[in-house]
């Protein structure tokens, strides 16, 4: 039977503009979903948009929009990134859509058949830019007299009669989670907070408001509507058709992997399987909570005005070029910062002249001096088998790397060929060849097509398009591209089409 392979990204809100930061989940999940593919296992990749709550009904209020007509315009805005970055989800979400209201009610009313769920009071400092209460402990005054949050939040006292979930019952069972499962939160880092989180113990948590009316009402009692982070995280299972649980696509459950931001690590690690544990439904097997960039050294943020959209980005640099970026740039888990020069950088050097410039030499003179076919091998020297060795052995390195979703670890193994091939092209130097040693000049290129060949079947998820272009170039069918093609090869004498630059390299303009 295929195996199947679920993952999520968070959904996103839609109180502001995409920008470079949503761009980096959704291209890294993105990644992850076509190399499963292309491993032959069936993929369910869900993405989508978080409309509700006091935050997004807030920023309508500001735009002089009712909070649906607001959501339609940002919701769409997103649509239109993810399409611009290439993301191949199979479904986006919009939490205002009746399927997800359907599936939240049907999940508190089984939390709550199950005595999970009461009714209280909730008072505490409440931060609405975060959607999240503080302890008194957790908050600090600054200069201007205004109590924060530890993220620079300010925050309210608020009361109000609130639903419980009963999550202080849970702290065992989830510390059990963490032990059994030690790649259940990854990274480590992320995994060691959490877990100091939960062994300082766990409050039952506010799950309504009646501040407010934009979220999914409470069934049996709609003066409550939902706490944002429970109607969110429920989108992972709406998303699959619950609350009908024959549903064909309910086969995904439990997710492989939900990627998200490391700030949110614990809304996913800690409420999100004490959830799915008090409704008797399987958890998901991994969190994986990815590092923050910075742009240019600075937070993104909309007072700074610096957040960067994808798309002037995409025209100036390439989709290609700026997916690689994203994923090359620090190993996936830690921070990184955005900067033209460090993008310029890579693209120059690993793209343009690394990988760029290797295709475009071997492929044009195969054009011009080998007669625009496969050449075909000869006898094989202690060079070449160096060579094949890492090019066979290269398959199996990058996905280690991808199950533990070292996805820079992923590119700097591919890398290594690369690198393995200019330094081979440049001692075995068929330019000289071709007057002393024809038969071992076609040896010679035939050896770097073929790693190309490797190359780029392993490079597609990253780079769909640069790669599709490349592998034309070595006129690998667009049947034998999938990862149970790897071990096959090019066809002698083949004939091969005219080749073209995969990376221009990239001049600032004056
Ligand atoms: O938290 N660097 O939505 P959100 C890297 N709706 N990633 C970044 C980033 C940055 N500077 N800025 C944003 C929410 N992200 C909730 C989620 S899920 C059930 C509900 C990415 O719009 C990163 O994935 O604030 C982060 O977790 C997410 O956007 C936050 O998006």
């Amino acid at each position: 039977m295929t195996q199947r392979y679920y993952i999520t990204t968070p959904i996103f809100y839609v109180n502001g503009d995409p920008h470079i930061g949503h761009a980096y989940t959704a291209v890294a999940a993105d990644v992850m979903a076509r190399f499963r593919r292309l491993q032959g296992r069936d993929v369910w990749f869900l993405t989508g948009t978080d409309e509700h709550g006091q935050k997004v009904e807030a920023a309508a209020r500001l735009a002089g929009l009712d909070p649906q007509a607001f959501s339609d315009d940002i919701s769409a805005r997103f649509r239109a990134m993810v399409r611009s970055m290439n993301i191949s989800h199979d479904d986006f979400i919009r939490t205002t859509e009746p399927r997800h209201k359907a599936a939240c009610a049907a999940l508190w009313q089984r939390l709550e058949a199950a005595g999970m769920i009461y009714l209280g009071h909730y008072e505490g400092w409440y931060a609405t830019r975060d959607e999240a209460f503080y302890g008194e402990d957790e908050l600090s005054i600054g200069a201007d007299g205004i109590k924060r949050a530890p993220t620079g939040a300010p925050v309210e006292w608020m009361r109000e009669p609130s639903y419980f979930f009963r999550l202080s019952a849970f702290a065992e069972r989830l510390l059990a989670l963490y032990e059994e499962n030690q790649s259940f939160i990854q990274p480590a880092s992320s995994r060691n907070e959490v877990m100091s989180f939960v062994r300082g113990g766990l409050r039952d948590l506010s799950v309504s408001r009646t501040s407010f009316t934009w979220g999914v009402k409470v069934p049996g009692d709609p003066a409550h509507v939902m706490y944002v982070w429970i109607d969110a995280l429920t989108n992972y299972l709406t998303a699959l058709g619950y609350p009908d649980e024959q549903a064909e696509r309910m086969a995904f459950w439990p997710a492989d992997v939900h990627l998200v931001g490391k700030e949110i690590t614990r809304f996913h690690a800690i409420y999100w399987p004490a959830m799915l544990m008090a409704a008797g439904l399987p958890l998901p097997r991994h969190v994986f909570g990815h590092g923050w960039w910075t742009v240019e050294g600075e937070k993104m943020s909309k007072s700074l005005g610096n957040a960067l959209a994808v798309q002037p980005l995409i025209d100036e640099f390439g989709l290609d070029p700026l997916r690689f970026f994203l994923l090359r740039e620090m190993p996936f888990g830690n921070d990184g910062d955005f900067s033209r020069r460090a993008l310029i950088n890579r693209l120059n050097v690993e793209l343009a002249n690394d990988l760029g410039n290797l295709a475009q030499r071997t492929l044009s003179f195969i054009a011009k001096n080998a007669g625009a076919i496969v050449p075909v091998r000869g006898e094989p020297q202690p060079a070449d088998w160096a060579l094949r060795d890492l090019a066979a052995g290269l398959p199996e390195r990058v996905a280690a790397a991808m199950d533990r979703m070292a996805l820079q670890e992923a590119l700097e193994e591919i890398w290594k060929l690369v690198r393995a091939c200019n330094a081979y092209i440049d001692h075995q130097a068929p330019w000289t060849l071709r007057k002393t040693d024809p038969v071992r000049m076609a040896s010679v290129l035939r050896d770097l097509i073929e790693c190309l060949r490797v190359i780029g079947i392993l490079l597609q998820p990253f780079m769909p398009d640069t790669m599709a272009k490349l592998l034309d170039q070595l006129g690998v069918a667009a049947t034998a591209r999938d990862f149970s093609a790897l071990t096959e090869g090019l066809v002698d004498n083949a004939p091969l089409p005219q080749p073209s630059g995969l990376f221009p390299r990239f001049v600032e303009p004056v």
